[in-house]
């Protein structure tokens, strides 16, 4: 018995060094549950809800959402979508729109939401805030079912925890936009400024304990870990479909 506890203690206390050389002097451990109910930007029309969950440094994170611009150039529509950090963790007001065009640009929403944490782009692609204006990997249509786990930079994981984090789901339809929908983006000016602009917003909160849907039962939980994995394929099946459109554009061109 001796012996045994003292094997046991060893690995225990390497753990322990282990753990307290690598963490930075201001990381925290923000594991748990995030929710955010997304509303519409810019009269989108959209609706949506998003979860994360936290597990050290990796992160699992949901974002379902319909009512958003279907199509785009005659291919499905592709909408962005990222976790913003840095600012107040909140979406922006109507007093946003500071050049009064009536449409708030993810520029002006910046000063509400920050800058980029985290690109929640599809599939095992980049996920950092250098992929956030690559239409190639950004879920498409007008119904959104996400679901990636990754792992999370610490900066967006620090936000989580300090309730800075917004979701922003960008891509507004132009024919339901004001006029200056067509003017050159803020952020990509080949691009017309609906393209970019924000159409879903959500300040992420820690999940109430037991989850958000107090009134689920354990058969109804089995149902949604069901429609997850549907929502998985589903992903799959978008992020194939850009790149039957992108290698057909390649081909005829
Ligand atoms: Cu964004």
């Amino acid at each position: 018995m001796k012996k045994k506890s003292i094997l046991l203690a060893a690995p225990i206390l390497g753990a322990g060094m282990i753990a307290l050389t690598a963490a930075p002097a201001m990381a925290h451990d923000v594991t748990g549950s995030y929710w955010s109910d997304l509303g519409e930007i810019n009269s989108s029309g959209a609706t949506g809800e998003a979860w994360i969950d936290v597990d050290g440094d990796m992160a699992t994170v949901t974002i379902n959402a319909s009512g958003l611009a279907a199509e785009f150039d005659g291919a499905a529509y592709p909408h962005v979508q990222h976790i913003h950090i840095g600012a107040q963790g909140v979406c922006p007001s109507d007093e946003a729109d500071t050049n009064g065009d009536g449409i708030i640009s993810t520029t002006e929403g910046g000063p509400s939401y920050g800058d980029i944490g985290t690109t929640l782009s599809v599939g095992d692609t980049d996920k950092s805030p250098a992929a956030g204006l690559d239409l190639a990997v950004a879920p498409s249509g007008d119904t959104i079912s996400y679901e990636e786990t990754f792992e999370m930079n610490h900066e967006t994981r620090d936000a989580l925890a300090a309730g800075t984090a917004v979701v922003v789901v960008h891509g507004l339809d132009p024919a339901t936009q004001p006029e200056g929908a067509t003017e050159p983006s803020d952020l990509v000016p080949e691009l017309p400024l609906a393209a970019t602009s924000p159409a879903l917003c959500g300040a992420l909160a820690m999940a109430p304990a037991g989850g958000v849907d107090t009134g689920v039962t354990a058969g109804s939980n089995g149902v949604e870990l069901g429609a997850v994995a549907a929502g998985g394929a589903l992903v799959v099946m978008l992020s194939a479909g850009v790149y039957m459109v992108r290698r057909r554009t390649a081909t005829d061109s």
